[in-house]
């Protein structure tokens, strides 16, 4: 097809917009998502062919013969109409809007140069208008900041099959909301955050930590310790202007140390420790050969899912706390034990890709004497923010490590931010033959790959047991995947549920990241795996401490949690 007068070929492209971006045009749109269905709303993708005929280029297929072009008078008188007339509703706060920088209509309103908007409402109507959400842990809602591009809805239902959200009303009231715009804390969602990962606009924000943790920072009587989850090093760069992928760990935590963090750990740690608890459980049920699959429990928004629509389930669901709790319960128990004598108050703060991390701290099963295991929970590109309201010059930093003991870990810990992470890591462990080009094999079982749903068998080493084990990632996909099992279609013994497609990598707290951007974190963090000296949990030398110290007698208190929603 001939795009602005040069021919450029296509191939599978399912759409016009596919490709001209190919061809390096960077056509605007504010509602399409090549991993949604293609909804078509705000028509800024539009093309105008020989005829003068205009098309929006993302549900237009390409055809052999078409002439388009991409930037005609037309075009772009209608792209500004289009702008004004979302901007004629839309509140102006961006100095104040936490998408402020970040914010897809403020983007496309500098690129096309909107610089006044007809048809003005007072500020004052604006802010009445609609209420704030703030019921959540995870998300704010703020509806008067929608432009009703049906992002959210489609992730919420389509790719999760949550459906906590939809269109409501009709005409001017027409509005994205929970059902009978009841607050989304008493609505299905699991607070996985993909909705304001799509958002364009500042509508569905994450809830911002940021002021909390500088408060604790602040407090001479605190000891503000961190744990930073393994997905966090191979995104925040991202944020500083680095390469996509590239695993930033040590420069994380020069950062947090220069901002005031007291101790820098490793979520990865933590998740050696939930190898070895998930394992153990594992083998426990397979000899008992009941209650099988066992469904992993890392990630709270998959757990929510099943306590939501599967709660018949929950007894098949890991009883390991998540690896970001374990640390949490671990590092008190640990600190009042050994350090007697100090009489701070311990913060624990999580560095997550995650906004479902945030609600699963706030849990009533996750406290201790009614104190949270972990405290606060930023996401990255909350720290992001924090170094960067620091001054710090992220990218100059001299590297450091992780403070000792809790910064150890194996390369199976860090995996666990992809998807088929835990998987790999439990059978790193269950299998008996730990040379290494035995776990350097385990890479081909099956587990690795962003596809939704990976299903594959392990022969084990007792030459009669073969090990049948999914992987899915997207809620949707796990919801295909409980079906099969309950119609019996299909028998797993071990079942890995992320809610973010592609795992950790690409949670809703972590700069957005299409497939492309998720490969490279992907591959940063095997690569990061390959590099570490330990490659199982088992070889963690401070996990094996810790289970002839702390954790003799209180393993099963410390390191499990039972539901009860
Ligand atoms: Fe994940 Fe985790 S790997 S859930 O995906 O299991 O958030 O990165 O920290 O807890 O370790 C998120 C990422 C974690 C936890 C770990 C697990
Ligand atoms: Fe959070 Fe990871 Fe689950 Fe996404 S997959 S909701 S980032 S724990």
């Amino acid at each position: 097809m001939m795009i602005n007068g040069e021919r450029v070929p296509f191939t599978n492209e399912k759409n016009i917009l596919d490709v001209v971006r190919k061809a390096g045009i960077d056509l605007p749109t504010l509602c399409y998502y090549s991993e949604l269905s293609v909804y078509g709303a705000c028509r800024m993708c539009i093309v105008e062919d020989h005829r003068g005929s205009i098309h929006a280029s993302c549900s237009t297929p390409p055809k052999n013969g078409m002439e388009i072009w991409t930037n005609t008078p037309t075009l772009q008188k209608h792209r500004r109409t289009l702008l004004r007339l979302l901007l004629a509703s839309h509140c102006r706060e961006c100095t104040t809007c936490s998408k402020n920088g970040n914010c897809k209509l403020q983007d496309l309103s500098k690129r096309f140069g909107i610089d006044e908007v007809r048809f003005d409402k007072s500020e004052k109507a604006f802010k009445d208008e609609y209420k704030i959400d703030d019921s959540s842990p995870s998300i704010t809602r703020n509806p008067n900041k929608c432009i009703h591009c049906g992002d959210c809805v489609r992730m919420c239902s389509e790719t999760q099959n949550v459906g906590a959200i939809d269109f409501a009303l009709r005409g001017y009231n027409l509005m994205v909301c929970p059902a009978f715009d009841m607050p989304l804390a008493e609505t299905e969602c699991v607070n996985c955050g993909q909705c304001s990962a799509v958002c364009p606009t500042g509508a569905i924000i994450i809830k911002n930590d940021v002021p909390a943790v500088w408060k604790a920072i602040h407090d001479k009587k605190k000891r503000v310790v961190a744990q930073v989850a393994p997905a966090v090093r191979v995104a925040l760069g991202e944020a500083f202007g680095m390469k996509e992928g590239e695993n930033v760990m040590p420069l994380i935590v020069a950062a947090m140390r220069k901002i005031g963090f007291d101790e820098v750990y490793d979520t990865s740690f933590a998740a050696d420790l939930t190898v070895i608890e998930e394992t153990n459980e594992f083998l426990h049920k397979l000899e008992n050969g009941n209650d099988l699959p066992l469904f992993t429990s890392c990630c709270p928004a998959w757990v929510k899912y099943v306590e939501n629509k599967h709660p018949e389930l929950m007894s098949q669901v890991s009883t390991c706390k998540s690896p970001q709790q374990m640390f949490g319960s671990l590092m008190k128990a640990y600190w009042k034990e050994s350090n007697p004598e100090d009489d701070r108050e311990t913060v624990v703060v999580s560095v997550m890709p995650c906004t479902a991390k945030k609600a699963e701290a706030g849990r009533e099963e996750l406290k201790t004497d009614g104190i949270s295991d972990v405290d606060i929970v930023l996401t990255t590109e909350g720290l992001a923010d924090m170094i960067y309201e620091s001054g710090i010059v992220f990218k100059d930093l001299e590297p450091e490590a992780m403070d000792m003991p809790f910064g150890m870990y194996s390369g199976a810990g860090l995996i666990f931010g992809v998807s088929g992470g835990v998987t790999e890591a439990v059978i790193r462990k269950v299998i008996q033959d730990k040379s290494h080009t035995s776990i350097n094999n385990i890479k081909f079982c099956g587990a690795r790959g962003l596809e939704g749903t990976k299903e594959f068998e392990l022969p084990l080493e007792d030459g009669e047991t073969v090990l049948k084990i999914a992987v899915v990632s997207g809620l949707g996909n796990a919801e295909k995947l409980i079906q099969k099992i309950k119609s019996k279609e299909a028998f797993y013994h071990f079942v890995e549920v992320m809610a973010c497609p592609g795992g950790c990598i690409a949670g809703a707290g972590q700069p957005f990241g299409l497939t492309d951007k998720k490969k490279l974190r992907a591959k940063a963090l095997y690569a990061s795996d390959k590099q570490t000296q330990l490659r199982h949990a088992d070889e963690n030398p401070m996990i094996s401490s810790l289970y002839e110290g702390i954790l003799k007698d209180r393993s099963h208190e410390l390191l499990h949690v039972h539901y009860h929603k």
